[in-house]
């Protein structure tokens, strides 16, 4: 049985989203999802995201292919993490291509392609000249 393991933010939730996440999800059978904390954040991007760290934990638990959620906290706590839910596959979006390879003493990695021409990112700056 594969248990898949996966971390973001997860912000202004949108479809980018919902593709990697279920993407995760259909290379095993049962989804772990480390939500990023708002201070991992602040630390990470210099702001607090839009939404709460517990509001974007109620959103993804809400998905009907996410298993487990907890809250990451620090980037390098990643080996952790993984034996702590005893996940078989780290699945990240390609933006973090080669950045968590350090983790394949501990199990298996995967990039999956990101959706295009969407991003939290852009949505804010697109918002704001409304
Ligand atoms: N993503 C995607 N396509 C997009 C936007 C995002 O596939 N258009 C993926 C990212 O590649 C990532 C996941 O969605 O795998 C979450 O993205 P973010 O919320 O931007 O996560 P990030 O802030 O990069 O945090 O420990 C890792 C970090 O916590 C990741």
């Amino acid at each position: 049985m594969g248990r898949i393991i996966t971390f973001g933010t997860f912000d202004v939730f949108h479809v980018g989203h919902v593709n990697i996440l279920k993407r995760a999800a259909e290379l095993g059978e049962h989804l772990i999802v480390g939500v990023s904390s708002d201070e991992l954040n602040y630390s990470k991007k210099n702001r607090y995201p839009i939404y709460s760290q517990s509001d974007r934990t109620t959103i993804i638990s809400s998905l009907k292919f996410v298993n487990e959620v907890f809250i990451e906290e620090s980037l390098e706590k990643k080996i952790e993490y993984i034996k702590e839910h005893k996940a078989d596959i780290l699945v990240m979006g390609d933006d973090w291509e080669g950045r968590f390879d350090w983790v394949k003493s501990a199990c298996e990695v995967i990039y999956l392609p990101r959706t295009p021409s969407i991003s939290t990112t852009e949505i804010i700056e697109i918002v704001k000249t409304i």
